[in-house]
């Protein structure tokens, strides 16, 4: 039984080592909002609702979601009995429509704590199988092919095992065309546009097929699967789609109009772990390869993704970097780290999600707090 009697909402401000540029903005200080759950026996789990601080990746944003889970996640929450964290979801989907980013982060807390509870790992409480996940970049849009080549270069021998360029038009063939050539014929490639084109720019997506891409990640629009159905008809090269995937039925979606062949999952954007495992399982039974995706999160929101990648579907490099590629230094300890054959570890022999938050650090960065209260 999961009876969460407290909720505490805390925005953290953590400055990037470098800003990270995707077709649609930029991001440079991050503005990171923490859930902590306490039930009962005083037992306490972690989430982070990964929204960016502007609505250019989905509509959320970090005031949205502090909005949202005061106003109506934790309240749906609070002071209620649930057999386990699976029933969370539901609670939170009945006439609630989107913030999927703000239930998750409500919803993957209870996971937590739950795996405290049973003193297991998050991974293992998930269904997760892996000791490793395979580690990918994605590396943002650089000022000139040559400064790319360097950043792709660097990448490869740090041990990377799939490079994920951000692309946007003007800063595409070019620029792949230089890595391609760098760093030769197999080295692990991917493209991610953000939304960036439309269907007219169809000849210079074309082009991308000479460069033996993995996948290219959400060309067209978030919210369009019919001219990603149209797209994928065209290309060599495997659509896989990140935005467009807010929900189960969206998978099922795409998989029926054949709109790309590999998903991106990213919890926070389809509601929570629940959601994220029915795509897993779903993916799995017909063949869709998935992987991990990242919004650039603190070590919280990082462990979260580690677990869920542990999965047996997640067949692909996740975007789970280690903790030093975005901070001077991490809020959890140990940070997250990625070994010489670009591998980070699954903490199955630790409780709940493996890291401890680093209290004293988190009182210093927090500039707002709110404590909720349940019965
Ligand atoms: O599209 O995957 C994306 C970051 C912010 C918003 C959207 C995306 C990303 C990333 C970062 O690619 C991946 C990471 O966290 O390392
Ligand atoms: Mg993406």
């Amino acid at each position: 039984m999961l009876h969460i009697q407290r909720l505490e909402l805390r925005e953290v401000r953590m400055p990037l080592k470098e800003p990270f540029q995707i077709s649609s903005g930029t991001q440079t200080d991050r503005r990171i909002l923490l859930i902590q759950v306490r039930d009962a026996d005083g037992l306490t789990g972690w989430g982070e609702a990964v929204a960016a601080e502007q609505p250019n990746y989905s509509s959320e944003t970090t005031d949205t979601c502090w909005l949202a889970i005061g106003s109506w996640v934790a309240p749906r929450v609070l002071g209620q009995s649930f057999q386990g964290p699976e029933q969370i979801a539901a609670a939170l989907d009945r006439d609630f429509r989107g913030h999927n980013m703000a239930k998750a982060g409500v919803e993957m807390a209870c996971w937590e704590l739950e795996a405290r509870r049973q003193d297991v790992s998050l991974s293992r409480l998930l269904g997760g199988t892996r000791e490793y996940i395979e580690v990918g970049i994605s590396i943002g849009i650089q000022d000139c092919p040559s400064q790319l080549v360097a950043k792709a270069r660097q990448a490869l021998e740090q041990g990377y095992r799939k490079i994920k360029i951000k692309i946007k038009p003007g800063a595409d063939i070019e620029y792949l065309e230089a890595v391609r050539e760098s760093l030769g014929d197999d080295a692990p490639l991917m493209a991610d546009a953000n939304n960036a084109y439309t269907p007219s720019d169809l000849d210079c997506l074309k082009q991308l097929d000479r460069f033996g891409l993995i996948m290219i990640e959400q060309p067209l629009a978030w919210d369009d699967m019919r001219r990603h159905s149209c797209l994928q008809k065209e290309l060599r090269t495997p659509v896989c789609l990140d935005e467009s995937i807010t929900s189960l039925e969206r998978a099922e979606d795409m998989i029926a109009l054949q709109s790309g062949r590999i998903i991106n999952i990213k919890p926070g954007r389809v509601g929570g772990f629940s959601s994220s495992k029915a795509i897993h399982d779903l993916c799995q039974s017909r063949g869709i390869p998935v992987w991990c995706g990242g919004m650039l999160e603190s070590g919280v929101g990082r462990a979260h993704n580690v677990a869920l990648a542990s999965l047996p579907n997640f067949t692909l490099p996740g975007d789970v970097s280690p903790s030093s590629r975005y901070w001077e230094r991490d809020i959890v300890t140990p940070e997250w780290s990625m070994d010489p054959q670009g591998r980070v570890t699954v903490p199955i022999d630790r409780p709940g999600m493996g890291v401890q938050v680093d209290l004293d650090r988190v009182d210093n960065l927090t500039v707002k707090r709110q404590v909720i209260s349940g019965d």
